[in-house]
């Protein structure tokens, strides 16, 4: 069965002014889009054929650079696509609100760190907020890696993420990638993320 294109779940103008319309087609359409039909070129005819996304991503170091690359793309993009929403509450609430608090100090204390892993990113990857051994952590991954990944530098379950590539902000932000990590906290589903860590915990 190969991997088809998950819909958007908001319209592509839904996050502007934060992320433009043209921006989230192109990401959306064709980023996405390749990393799929790539992905499906990789494994078809082979014994990861029949895998399912999540164990392709779990053993992609030991796949190939093509698994690695294209399952990744496909995970974190679906990934991505469900955290972020038009109607952000902005901040988070209950559980995960009280456990940032204690283990970063403050919000605006863990989103300073956040914001230093994806500007400290030299060239295209990912930010990543993770739970590791029952506890949250902030950490980054190069290209389409991510935590889940046997080749992680740092292992853990992403419960939130955002994309640093060029391709995710140039188009309304060019270089200016700290701009455009302002504007996603804006528009982040809190309670997607909530559902992400009580699911990891
Ligand atoms: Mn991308």
């Amino acid at each position: 069965m190969a991997f088809t294109l998950p819909a958007l779940p908001y319209a592509f103008e839904a996050l502007e002014p934060n992320i433009d319309a043209t921006t989230m087609q192109i990401h959306h359409g064709k980023h996405h889009q390749a990393y799929i039909d790539n992905l499906n070129k990789a494994i078809a005819g082979t014994p990861n054929g029949g895998k399912s996304l999540e164990e392709l991503v779990q053993k992609a170091g030991s796949i190939s650079p093509a698994v690695r690359n294209n399952a990744g793309g496909h995970w974190n993009h679906s990934f991505f696509w469900e955290i972020l929403s038009p109607t952000s509450s902005g901040a988070p609430s209950g559980k995960l609100a009280d456990d940032i608090h204690t283990t970063f100090g403050s919000f605006d204390a863990f989103k300073e760190k956040f914001n230093a892993s994806g500007l400290t990113r030299f060239g295209s990857g990912w930010a990543w907020l993770i739970v590791k051994d029952g506890k949250l952590e902030v950490s980054s991954t190069p290209n389409q890696d991510n935590p889940l990944m046997d080749v992680a530098e740092v292992k853990g379950t992403p419960i939130l993420g955002v994309d640093v590539w060029e391709h995710a902000y140039y188009l309304k932000y060019q270089n200016k990638r700290a701009d455009y990590l302002g504007a996603f906290w804006k528009v982040v589903n809190w309670d997607k993320v909530a559902e992400h860590y009580s699911k990891a915990k």
